[in-house]
């Protein structure tokens, strides 16, 4: 048995909409930073008398398609048969807009790599995580990672800053933790068919992404959560303008919102929000203002991250 912890990550530049759905290869190029509050713990067993894999996630069985091509890409590589048994634990609400499908298929890959003896290097195994789960390619990493567009060969997570290279912080706020109305993967795709904008979200967003790296380049890190902020709201704009309209924000969402944007204008700190896939909400900030910051938002109970470091087998 083997056992692998992979972190979720935050999209600064969204990756929302694909160029080929069936390898996740994104039509644009995405940025994230690696949060070290949330953690998945994956344990990959081998048993060759099972007939199938078995999953089970915080407990309880559950079939997955994406986990199961990701297994069968494993057998294939690693030219071993047998089934194993698979098993994951979040310590963070599972889809509700905190990426556990990042974290989960970043943590299956570096656990099979090993249980399955593949040998596969970094990129082979960005390459499988991306597979399973878009996201999950930037989740190999820790720090601040980009994602560029290409072919299976060229488009995978690659680390830009190491954790201790990034000034920032995150934190996490649950405004509802029931389950998503609707997948990522299947919302993405209604996007790309039905949204008037979509065409205008992918050339405005590869210009934020190149922008993006320029303002880390040249360490202006509060007008980098600037732009993660426009990024955010581009990307939920396009979303909502699709049919059927797919609305992620629910009331407290907003409320949230207002709220940064209070806190911005009314004490001058550097506070910014970025929305996933779900009602969520992540406020980013830098570590020099983190104390002032968390003075602010301590009624709404947030889960602090730093930059967290890239998938490992902990046993
Ligand atoms: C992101 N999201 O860049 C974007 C922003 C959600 C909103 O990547 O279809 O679970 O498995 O590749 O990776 C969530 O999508 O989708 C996601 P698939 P995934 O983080």
């Amino acid at each position: 048995m083997v056992i692998a912890i992979a972190h979720p990550n935050i999209a600064l530049i969204k990756y929302w909409g694909k160029s080929d759905p069936e390898k996740n290869l994104p039509a644009s190029p995405s940025l994230s930073l690696t949060l070290s509050a949330f953690k998945t713990f994956t344990s990959v067993t081998i048993d060759s008398d099972l007939k199938n894999d078995v999953f089970i996630l915080n407990g309880n069985h559950v079939e997955n398609y994406k986990l199961t091509m990701i297994m069968n890409k494993v057998r294939e590589l690693s030219n071993c048969p047998s089934y194993a048994i698979i098993n994951s634990e979040n310590n963070f609400p599972t889809s509700a807009g905190f990426a556990s499908s990042a974290s989960g298929m970043a943590a299956l890959s570096v656990a099979c790599n090993s249980e399955y003896n593949m040998g596969l290097d970094h990129d082979d195994l960005a390459k499988l995580a991306r597979l399973g789960s878009g996201s999950a390619t930037r989740s190999i990493d820790g720090g601040l990672v980009i994602w560029p567009t290409g072919s299976h060969e060229s488009s995978f997570g690659q680390q830009i800053k190491k954790p201790d290279q990034v000034p920032l912080a995150v934190l996490s706020i649950t405004t509802k933790s029931s389950m998503k109305k609707i997948s990522s993967t299947q919302a993405m795709e209604i996007v790309r068919m039905t949204s008037p904008f979509y065409r205008n979200w992918i050339t405005s967003s590869t210009k934020d992404f190149h922008l993006a790296c320029k303002l880390i380049t040249e360490k202006k890190w509060e007008q980098l959560l600037m732009l993660a902020e426009t990024n955010s709201l581009k990307m939920h704009a396009c979303t909502l303008a699709s049919d059927p309209a797919i609305i992620y924000f629910e009331p407290e969402t907003l409320k949230l919102i207002n709220f940064v944007q209070k806190v911005r204008q009314e004490k001058q700190l550097p506070v910014y929000c970025s929305i996933d896939a779900g009602p969520n909400v992540k406020v980013l900030t830098t570590q020099d203002k983190l104390e002032s910051v968390l003075t602010e938002f301590k009624d709404w109970h947030p889960h602090v991250s730093l930059p967290g470091m890239g998938a490992q087998i902990i046993d």
